[in-house]
């Protein structure tokens, strides 16, 4: 099958990395807007028109399943801004697979881009689902410090236990609501003591449940597209992602 992800940077491999190194042997694609990086506050219309462009390109190259790996992206389907009807792929959302997580009476903390929490989805779908408590704390400083590869060490520690200093024991699960956050799991384990849901793993029980890509044992090809610096990208990508046989190739895109 032919399985697209899209992301601002490198935040979407913490979902390939798990479809890829539970589904194998299939064809993925990857959109990394690197140039636009960050996308948490960028004015809706520019995150509007930049998934229609990729969607766009995603149909060009005949994709089969399009998996959400940005919910700063994600949201502006969510609200409606953004129509799949006419798309020719199918589409799991990541924000749907994290909300699935959550159950009756806990209390939520959401991390998140400021306009994933701006759009409202994470805290209608919690309430739906009847969570007692959510709150919710944009962290910003996450993303560039992630895309720079500041992925230990003293400085990612301090910016976490600094967005989390009225949090600690007061929550049943935290949900991280940016792609990029789960790479300072560790950091914000350390400080919360706190169950983590990554919407990833809504996604790869999703794709399970509902039977959307078979299982087929061996190795992965991935092509990554990237708007910003290849060089830069094909280096962190390939850190993230030691442990996963897979081969790929890095391709420069522009998105104009
Ligand atoms: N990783 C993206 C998300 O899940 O929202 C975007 C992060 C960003 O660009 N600020």
């Amino acid at each position: 099958m032919r399985i697209g992800f899209f992301d601002s940077g490198i935040g979407g491999l913490t979902v390939l990395k798990k479809v890829v190194k539970f589904f194998n042997n299939h064809n993925y694609f990857y959109f990394g807007d690197t140039l636009n990086v960050p996308y948490g506050s960028k004015p809706e219309n520019f995150l509007i028109e930049n998934l229609e462009k990729t969607f766009d390109f995603f149909e060009d190259l005949k994709i089969d399943l399009v998996i959400s790996a940005c919910n700063t992206s994600d949201s502006m389907v969510k609200k409606g801004l953004v129509k799949l009807n006419n798309r020719s792929f199918d589409y799991i959302s990541i924000i749907d697979s994290g909300i699935k997580q959550v159950k009756n009476g806990e209390k939520i903390l959401l991390l998140a881009t400021e306009n994933t929490i701006k759009s409202g989805s994470y805290r209608e779908g919690c309430i739906k689902n009847g969570v007692k408590k959510i709150k919710e704390v944009p962290c910003p400083l996450f993303v560039p410090l992630i895309e720079e590869g500041y992925w230990y060490g003293a400085m990612s520690d301090s910016i976490t236990r600094y967005y989390l200093q009225d949090s600690e024991n007061k929550y049943d699960k935290v949900i991280l609501g940016c792609t990029h956050y789960p790479i300072l799991k560790n950091h914000i384990n350390k400080v919360l003591n706190t169950d983590i849901i990554d919407p990833a793993d809504g996604v790869i029980n999703s794709l399970i449940v509902d039977k959307k890509i078979p299982y087929i044992k061996g190795k992965a090809h991935i092509e990554f597209f990237i708007t910003g610096n290849v060089e830069k990208f094909r280096i962190l990508s390939r850190r993230f992602m030691k442990n996963i046989r897979y081969s790929a190739n890095y391709s420069k895109i522009d998105t104009k």
